[in-house]
């Protein structure tokens, strides 16, 4: 019997494994979704009592703070020791509790900033990454170093996963701290609602920054599919990124009409530039998954913002806002 602890299994991505695990029905496996109230895992205490008590076989490791361009540039500093802790303590609790294998997620915004395209999973470490979330990005890179280090001294099969970012239901729609896909789900849903006496068409919805920025979006549920995929069948140290194809990259301009194609939103969008850009591009390449998985169909961006849309009206009192 394999037991599988989720950690970091509350949020978006967590909740995507949940639902696709159950999706595909029973296994020899046992899952176990974990989130802080289960433990802190920035004490290591709280850490080996969590082990101790669900005794995994295996660990996807997804606990982290996490949050958009806006929090990081404010927080590098927590962003840093915060995932630090959380990592050392779940890798090294993983090892004195036997753990066959460790699947870490690192993520495409903590490449290089300076840097050739497409970026591969050989370029973690090529140079600084980009000074917006510099203390997220040192702390995701050494989850990396630690897996070798451990796979070096005792040989375990600690990889991780590189996904670009990701959006669907069950997402930090907070603005102080979420991305932009949940961020403007979560605006443009208040712009609607209030002032319901002003017509629509008058109404006017602002996309932070030049809207000109590029991204590589993954479906929640099309990266839960694809890292039960890794932990089911990946079998090497090195990462392997998790992305949709470089031509699937869209402007976040694109990204706001798409919402509002969604929402069926009848106003105007206009970009403040007064607000950071962040990163440019950080276009990463899937040819290393697509050589192992060559039929792999992501979900279509258009309708799978349709399905978080619709996900956050009809789950408004009980979403992260
Ligand atoms: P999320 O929705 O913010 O969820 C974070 C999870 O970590 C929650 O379950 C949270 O538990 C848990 N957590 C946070 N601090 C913790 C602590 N001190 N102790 C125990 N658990 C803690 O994040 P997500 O978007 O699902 O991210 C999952 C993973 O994907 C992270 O490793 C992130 O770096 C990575 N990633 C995310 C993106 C993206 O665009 N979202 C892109 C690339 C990579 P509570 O809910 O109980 O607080
Ligand atoms: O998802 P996001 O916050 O982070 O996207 P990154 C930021 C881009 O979207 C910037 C624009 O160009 C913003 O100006 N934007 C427009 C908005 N409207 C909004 C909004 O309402 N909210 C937000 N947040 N942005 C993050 C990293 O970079 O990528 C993290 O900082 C993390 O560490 C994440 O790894 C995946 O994509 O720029």
């Amino acid at each position: 019997m394999k037991k599988v602890l989720v950690t970091g299994g509350t949020g978006l991505v967590g909740k995507a494994l949940e639902a696709i695990i159950k999706k595909q029905g029973p296994t020899d496996e046992e899952w176990f979704f974990s989130g802080s109230k289960d433990a802190d895992l920035t004490n290591l205490a709280a850490t080996q009592a969590l082990f101790t008590k669900e005794k995994p076989t295996h660990v996807i490791h997804l606990a982290a703070m996490v949050g958009g361009l806006f929090h990081n540039m404010n927080n590098n500093l927590d962003f840093l020791r915060n995932n630090l802790l959380i990592n050392d303590n779940v890798l090294q609790t993983a090892h004195e509790q036997g753990c066959i294998k460790v699947v870490s997620c690192l993520s495409t915004c903590i490449f290089p900033d300076k840097t050739t395209y497409p970026i591969d999973e050989t370029m973690v470490h090529n140079g600084p990454p980009h000074p917006s979330n510099y203390g997220y990005s040192y702390a995701k890179r050494l989850i990396d170093i630690q897996n070798h280090a451990y796979n070096d001294k005792y040989g375990h099969l600690y990889t991780s996963v590189i996904p670009c970012n990701i959006f669907g239901p069950h997402d930090n729609y907070k603005p102080e701290v979420s991305h932009v896909i949940p961020g403007m789900i979560n605006r443009m849903h208040k712009l609607i609602t209030e002032q319901p006496d002003t017509p629509e068409r008058e109404k006017v919805f602002t996309v932070f920054g030049s809207g000109k920025p590029l991204r590589q979006f993954i479906y929640s549920l099309d990266l839960a599919e694809l890292m039960i995929w890794v932990l089911r069948n990946y079998d090497s140290v090195e990462p392997i990124v998790l992305s949709v194809d470089e031509i699937q990259e869209v402007t976040i301009f694109e990204v706001a009409q798409a919402i509002a194609t969604a929402f069926e939103f009848k106003g105007k969008l206009v970009c403040d530039t007064s607000k950071a850009d962040g990163q440019f591009k950080k276009t990463a390449s899937n040819a290393k998954l697509r050589s192992l998985l060559p039929e792999y169909t992501f979900t279509d961006f258009e309708s799978a913002i349709k399905t978080s849309v619709e996900w956050y009206r009809t789950h408004y009192e009980q979403a992260r806002k």
